[in-house]
């Protein structure tokens, strides 16, 4: 089996919503990335699939005083992220992404660290084609990079730490 622990979770709270139309929306590979101290910004990532056409048009999570749905785009060799005005489509059994340099939840004005290997509640509003509402609330694990890779990271011991070795006296 190649489901994670969290994808489980995922799953389990997905079922818990008592909505016909949340139930025909399948997210998988839902992640927030860890923070520092004193951070007060983070980016929520994951796969959101919808039966039928739907927007993803709001988020909000505890841990957080402002989320947003952003998206990042190269402007003149910049790279910008601004809050999607309309909403995030999705349509209709296509997968879509929400990773690091494009699509995102942003998660700012942040109440406290987000640890790593903890997770944080995640409500999502999405809106059918008819414009009815429903929410969908699942729990994100918190790590420094994608869930896939993280199990990777086990076997390959942690070489991404090296880098704070490197500054030890
Ligand atoms: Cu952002």
């Amino acid at each position: 089996m190649k489901f994670s622990k969290h994808l489980i979770a995922a799953a389990l709270t997905t079922m818990c919503v008592v909505n016909a139309f949340a139930q025909n929306v399948t997210i998988t590979d839902a992640w927030a990335r860890a923070t520092v101290q004193g951070q007060k910004a983070t980016g929520a990532f994951m796969k959101i699939t919808a039966k039928d056409n739907a927007k993803l048009v709001g988020v909000s999570s505890p841990v957080a005083g402002v989320a947003e749905i952003h998206e990042m785009k190269m402007d003149k060799d910049v790279m910008k992220m601004a809050a999607l005005p309309n909403g995030l489509d999705l349509p209709a059994g296509k997968a879509v992404e929400l990773k690091p340099g494009s699509y995102h939840v942003m998660l700012m004005d942040l109440k406290a660290p987000l640890v790593k290997d903890t997770t944080v509640p995640l409500t999502l509003t999405l809106q059918d084609a008819k414009g009815v509402k429903s929410t969908v609330a699942l729990k994100v694990l918190v790590g420094m990079q994608p869930p896939m890779m993280q199990s990777h990271d086990h076997s390959t011991h942690n070489h991404i730490e090296h880098n704070h070795g490197d500054h030890k006296p």
